[in-house]
């Protein structure tokens, strides 16, 4: 009789018993044990706060083998139906690690990885916040930070313009770290101080061939206990995945962008352009192009050195950044020459943008010593459609044909290419083998 209770009962006891689970007494967290916490090598000791789940048909029926059912006791006692509900949790937490992984891997941009993270890490727990810190220009210190609290961005007051500091030591170490030990690994340095006044409790790093890329900071836990066991391994197993997506983002976009202005790069202006000639053709848009120069640039570099016309051409591209839209594109063409494609533009803002791009740039100050002159740069325009039927790269030499009208009337002015022009080179080039006096025959103003 006591067979049969017990068979009855194998399947729900282990399972559902919760202390079943409960690391041993010697499994304490690591700081307890006197280290301070790094996380424990895999999820074993971890604790169940949610219950079990059901277990498996296949484990039924192992169950009710009848050695196993006139064995119970023993096997009871050796421990086997704990360590098959510890299993069976592993199970779960690899199974919901998977399908969040997946998930995060999937999202097309930063800001989509790092939502997907903070509603993964939501279903475990909430952290008091999480923030993302990282550098969008590869080979520049600046960076950019995004927080969350209660699964919204949120403006968190991190003072910290560069993460240089933590960078040899996530090179030694590249794992997640307690923030308390990362303190007192670069002895308490002033680049922690930002991070010990938001409250942060784990830091993980995300690294790759370019180094240190950005970091993600978990705060302690809303109610201030301390992270269990199990949080900690989850949250070291899901950041693996998350910031390995950054670090592919990352790595995707730094490769449409140029290197020292942080604008996209000839390649990927080139590959939007034609999409945009495209566009225009099977929607009828209009969209518009304009092509940018530094006037007299060679000057910055003869007079006050590379470094200097370096910084130069930083401070244009900035403010670049800082007049066009989010859906423009702003690009550094080589050199000292700029682009910019505004889709869905037609003539008359396009000017305007050219105009407010040439006006900014004429007023800015770069930062340098000795002080340097004024920076002008000249800009031709050129805006298509549907009944343009032209080629990105006829578009380009137009553009750049208003550009040097700009620059042949004076420099520091906008030229726009206007339609009578073809019309009056097909017109003069039937006449005269000469060349073209063809910048004569733009038009000025919109
Ligand atoms: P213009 O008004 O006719 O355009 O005169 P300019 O001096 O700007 O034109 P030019 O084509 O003679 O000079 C362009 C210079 O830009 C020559 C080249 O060495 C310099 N340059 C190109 N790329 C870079 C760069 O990345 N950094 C620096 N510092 N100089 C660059
Ligand atoms: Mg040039
Ligand atoms: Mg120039």
């Amino acid at each position: 009789m006591k067979k049969e209770n017990d068979k009855k009962n194998i399947a729900t006891n282990y399972s559902q018993n919760p202390d079943a689970a409960k690391p041993p007494d010697d499994e304490k967290k690591p700081e307890e044990a006197g280290q301070k916490a790094i996380f424990p090598p895999h999820a074993k000791t971890v604790s169940s706060k949610s219950g079990s789940l059901k277990a498996p048909q296949i484990e039924e029926e192992f169950l009710s083998n009848p050695k196993i059912v006139e064995n119970y006791s023993f096997l009871q006692e050796i421990g086997i139906f704990k360590h098959i509900d510890n299993l069976n949790r592993e199970i779960r937490n690899y199974k919901s690690l998977l399908s969040g992984g997946l998930d995060i891997f999937n999202r097309t941009s930063i800001d989509e990885i790092m939502d997907a993270t903070v509603w993964q890490i939501s279903d475990h727990f909430l952290p008091s916040f999480l923030a993302f810190l990282w550098k969008p220009i590869q080979n520049k210190d600046e960076i950019t930070i995004k927080a969350y609290k209660n699964y919204k961005p949120v403006d968190i007051n991190i003072k910290m313009d560069s993460i240089s500091p933590f960078e040899a030591f996530f090179q030694q170490y590249p794992k997640p770290i307690n923030f308390d030990l990362l303190a007192f690994e670069l002895k308490n340095d002033e680049a922690v101080k930002p991070l010990e006044e938001v409250r942060s409790e784990i830091i993980i790093p995300i690294l790759g061939p370019f180094g240190l890329y950005g970091i993600i900071v978990v705060g302690r836990k809303i109610l201030e206990d301390e992270y269990t066991q199990e949080e900690l391994v989850f949250l070291q197993q899901l950041m693996a995945f998350v910031s390995q997506a950054i670090k592919n983002h990352l790595h995707y976009e730094h490769s449409l962008r140029d290197v020292k202005t942080g604008l996209y790069n000839h390649g990927f202006f080139m590959t939007r352009i034609n999409e945009e000639v495209a566009r225009t053709k099977r929607t009828g848009y209009t969209s518009s192009l304009i092509v940018m120069d530094v006037d007299k640039f060679k000057n910055f570099n003869d007079n006050f050195g590379h470094m200097a016309g370096d910084r130069v051409l930083e401070s244009i591209a900035f403010m670049i950044k800082q007049t066009v839209r989010t859906e423009d594109i702003p690009s550094r063409f080589g050199g000292e020459e700029f682009t910019v494609l505004l889709p869905s533009t037609e003539k008359g803002t396009a000017w305007a943008v050219a105009e407010r791009l040439r006006t900014s740039i004429a007023g800015m100050k770069v930062p340098w010593e000795p002080p340097l002159p004024q920076v002008t740069i000249s800009l031709g325009l050129y805006t298509f459609d549907r009944h343009s039927e032209i080629s990105a790269e006829e578009i380009l030499s137009r553009a750049d044909e208003a550009l040097y009208l700009s620059k042949e009337r004076g420099r520091n002015r906008t030229t726009i290419w206007g339609s009578g022009l073809l019309f009056r080179i097909q017109q003069k080039s039937k006449k005269t083998t000469e060349a073209v006096p063809k910048l004569q025959f733009l038009e000025q103003q919109p």
